[in-house]
Order: structure tokens, then C-alpha cells, then sequence
């Protein structure tokens, strides 16, 4: 219906949980139930700053801490007039991790100078080891008590097809109310 908004649904946890998997079943569906939907990731990694991060992700490159949360920042801020514009068309965006992974990801690494380095065999990128994933995720809780973000906790354990459901029922519900609400700010 036009002049109706489009929802921001943002798909946060920790590495492995599914979320590109996810975001695109998502996407898929909503297009197929004739919704105009569109994924978005972050890190993006294609613009000027994406690159940089990427290339810290990938450890070819070191960033100091703080720089780094900002470069994070800046690379959702580069995409806002874009995020703005396509919910005010009416087109729903589903959101590959967001400023919450920002937040969490920077807290796991001051939770770290209370905690012994530990090291796994979790992946090739930073950030991707057991203990590492452990406090992001106790960041992400701690996140989850903020009342004004709508979060909904999807149990990620489940098989794909029944996470797909849940979430995809959820988004409509979340689609649904989003029309009914004017484009509020962003959490950045
Ligand atoms: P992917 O593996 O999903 O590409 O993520 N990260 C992400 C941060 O540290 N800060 C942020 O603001 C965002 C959005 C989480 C790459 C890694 O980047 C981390 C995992
Ligand atoms: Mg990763």
C-alpha cells in the first residue's frame, strides 16, 4: 500500500549462528509473499571503509581498538541516507548484524582484559574463537535488556526450515506494526 513504511529487521548473535543463511531465506520468502524486501550486511565491505574493515577481519591489517568501533560506525552511517530512503519507499530491509555487533563485539574485547587469552581452532578471522564468541554473546544479553529495541529471541538451534519459520512469522507480525508506526531514528 503506498506511503506505508518498510521495517528494519535485524538479525544479530554470534558467528555460525545462521544469520546469512537466514537473512536471505528471509528476503527470498517475503519477495515470494510479493512484500518489497531487501538484505543488507555489516561490515559492508565493498565501500572505502568496508575494505579496511575487511582487510582487519582478515588480520592482514591492525586497526587500533577504539579507531576500529569507529571505522564499524561509520560504515552504517555511510549507508543510512540509503536505509532511510528505502523504508520511507515501503521497502522492508533485513539487516545482517547491525550497531548491536558493534556494541557487543567491542565489549567482548574489554570483557577480555578480565579474562585469560584463550585461544581455539573457531575460524581464519579475528574475533572468530570460542572465547571470543562467549563474551560477545554475553554482551548481546545484556544488549537484550534495552526495552526501546523490539528483540525477539529465535532459538538458533533449531533445524533451518524451523528457524526460517519463526522468523519469518515474526517479520510479518514486525512488517505489519511497522506500517502503523511514522520512520523513527536509528540506532547507528
Ligand atoms: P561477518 O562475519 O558477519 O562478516 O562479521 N563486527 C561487526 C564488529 O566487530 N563490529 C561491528 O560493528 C559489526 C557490524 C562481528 C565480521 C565480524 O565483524 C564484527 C564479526
Ligand atoms: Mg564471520
Amino acid at each position: 500500500m503506498a506511503g506505508r513504511r518498510g521495517a528494519l529487521i535485524v538479525l544479530e548473535g554470534v558467528d555460525r549462528a545462521g544469520k546469512s543463511t537466514q537473512a536471505g531465506r528471509l528476503v527470498a520468502a517475503l519477495s515470494a509473499a510479493g512484500r518489497r524486501a531487501e538484505l543488507l550486511r555489516f561490515p559492508e565491505r565493498s565501500t572505502e571503509i568496508g575494505k579496511l574493515l575487511s582487510s582487519y577481519l582478515e588480520k592482514k591489517s591492525e586497526v587500533e581498538d577504539h579507531s576500529v568501533h569507529l571505522l564499524f560506525s561509520a560504515n552504517r552511517w555511510e549507508q543510512v541516507p540509503l536505509i532511510k530512503e528505502k523504508l520511507s519507499q515501503g521497502v522492508t530491509l533485513v539487516v545482517d548484524r547491525y550497531a548491536f555487533s558493534g556494541v557487543a563485539f567491542t565489549g567482548a574485547k574489554e570483557l577480555r582484559l578480565a579474562d585469560a587469552a584463550r585461544r581455539g581452532e573457531f575460524g581464519q578471522e579475528r574475533y572468530e574463537d570460542r572465547a571470543f564468541q562467549e563474551r560477545a554473546l554475553h554482551c548481546f544479553q545484556q544488549l537484550m535488556g534495552d526495552e526501546t529495541v523490539n528483540w525477539k529471541i529465535v532459538d538458533a538451534s533449531k533445524s533451518i526450515e524451523d528457524v526460517h519459520e519463526e522468523i519469518l512469522a515474526l517479520s510479518e507480525d514486525a512488517i505489519r506494526a511497522a506500517a502503523q508506526r511514522p520512520l523513527g531514528e536509528l540506532w547507528k
